[in-house]
């Protein structure tokens, strides 16, 4: 008898997957990628990176009553910006959103491209179809910004990932308004002779838990074909959240499939959110491949053994 596909990482992908290609998005476009989901009431919103045919990526909506099944609506929510300084930034696209509920509302960040460099922006949001920018928050060189749900020690928190000399770490800072960020430190780098070897990046806005922030955050190694993005996880201290409490020894998720394995740009599975469930199932959104979405499940609980003990 075959064995059983499924079981293989501790995250469980959707026996649907993929969620969304591009045959469901109702517009022309290359492919649809890298969403960041929120719960509305009982409805899940997914806000998603579509890249359009000239290859520059902008953001459409899409909503679901149980977190598998998504239409996507037929008008994008958020293009890159013609004018003024976001003009000047977005003007190659806009990429990879992560949206945090906070103060009221959503916060997205996400990755403004230009000739430049990627930067990291800031946008405001209450139902995911107007959005207000607020501000260009890193210079070039950076990306994968995540905003945490909640003030820490009377400032906001968020993770980011500068490319210094090329070393794709995950680093920490501060800020008292959202604008002026600072007291930058480093927090994840890559390690040697593991899976993430390569360059690390924050993935998931991170997630409170009675054991610490979870930062599902992606891990990339080299080979002799390209790099293979892996999901893995973090714990970081709830007070402290620059001090590093665990780290999963192995990926809780690695490209198997198909379609994780050929696209675009091939072996990638790369999250950009997560929901929490009420009974602690964790649905984590992924690119696969850069060419679709997907999802898989894991108990939180699974997934805070994994990082401490895995
Ligand atoms: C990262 C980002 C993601 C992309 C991933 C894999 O650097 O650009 O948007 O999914 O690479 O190509």
């Amino acid at each position: 008898m075959r064995r059983r596909k499924l079981g293989r990482d501790v995250f469980h992908r959707w026996e649907g997957n993929p969620v969304l290609t591009l045959e469901d998005i109702p517009f022309r476009c290359n492919t649809v990628f890298n969403g960041t989901p929120v719960k509305l009431g009982r409805e899940y919103l997914l806000l998603l990176r579509v890249e359009g045919q000239q290859g520059y990526s902008f953001f459409a909506l899409a909503k679901s009553w149980d977190g598998f099944h998504f239409e996507v609506e037929e008008i994008p929510v958020l293009f890159p910006a013609r004018e003024g300084v976001f003009g000047v930034y977005e003007q190659e696209g806009i990429e990879d959103p992560r949206a945090t509920s906070l103060d009221g509302c959503y916060y997205v960040m996400y990755t403004a491209y230009s000739k430049y460099g990627p930067r990291i922006a800031l946008a405001k949001t209450e139902d995911f179809h107007t959005f207000e920018r607020i501000a260009l928050i890193s210079e070039p060189g950076n990306k994968d910004g995540v905003l945490f749900p909640e003030k820490i020690g009377g400032r906001y928190v968020r993770l980011d990932r500068p490319i210094g000399l090329g070393v794709g770490s995950i680093w920490i800072s501060y800020s008292e308004d959202l604008y002026a960020w600072g007291d930058s430190k480093v927090l994840l780098s890559p390690r040697e002779g593991y899976w993430d070897s390569y360059r690390v990046g924050a993935s998931v806005p991170p997630i409170k838990t009675e054991w610490g922030w979870l930062e599902i955050y992606h891990g990339v190694q080299m080979t002799s074909s390209g790099p293979v993005y892996r999901v893995g996880t973090a714990l970081l201290d709830l007070e402290d959240p620059s001090k590093v409490v665990a780290r999963c020894k192995v990926p809780l998720l690695s490209p198997r499939e198909n379609y994780e394995r050929i696209g675009d740009v091939p072996n990638v599975v790369f999250a950009c959110g997560a929901i929490v469930e009420p009974d602690g199932e964790v649905k984590m959104y992924y690119g696969a491949a850069d060419t679709c979405l997907c999802v898989a499940t894991a108990k939180l609980e699974d997934i805070i053994m994994y990082t401490v003990s895995g």
